[in-house]
């Protein structure tokens, strides 16, 4: 269907969707189950688009929709799942 109504379709919830992305710092991961954890965790909040942690870098990079979720939500989660995030860029 096409949207005849102006620009409406910016509320719409598709691949045009507004995402960020952030970088944290994740110093604790130590083995390779820290990173899968840390993206499943993180998976599972409403409004992550996508997440990857490296256990070599330490780095874990998340693509979100910041309408649906914060990036104190994205610490807590972090946090929760047993790791200290630190906020690198946005
Ligand atoms: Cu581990």
């Amino acid at each position: 269907m096409v949207a005849a109504v102006g620009e409406e379709v910016d509320h719409v919830e598709d691949v045009s969707m507004n995402t960020k992305t952030v970088t944290f710092k994740v110093a604790d991961m130590h083995c390779p189950s820290c990173p899968r954890l840390i993206q499943l965790d993180l998976q599972e909040l409403p409004g992550v688009v996508a997440a990857s942690a490296d256990l070599n870098t330490k780095l874990v990079v998340v693509e979100f929709d910041p309408v649906s979720v914060s990036i104190s939500e994205l610490v807590s989660s972090i946090k929760d799942s047993g790791y200290v995030a630190e906020l690198l860029q946005v």
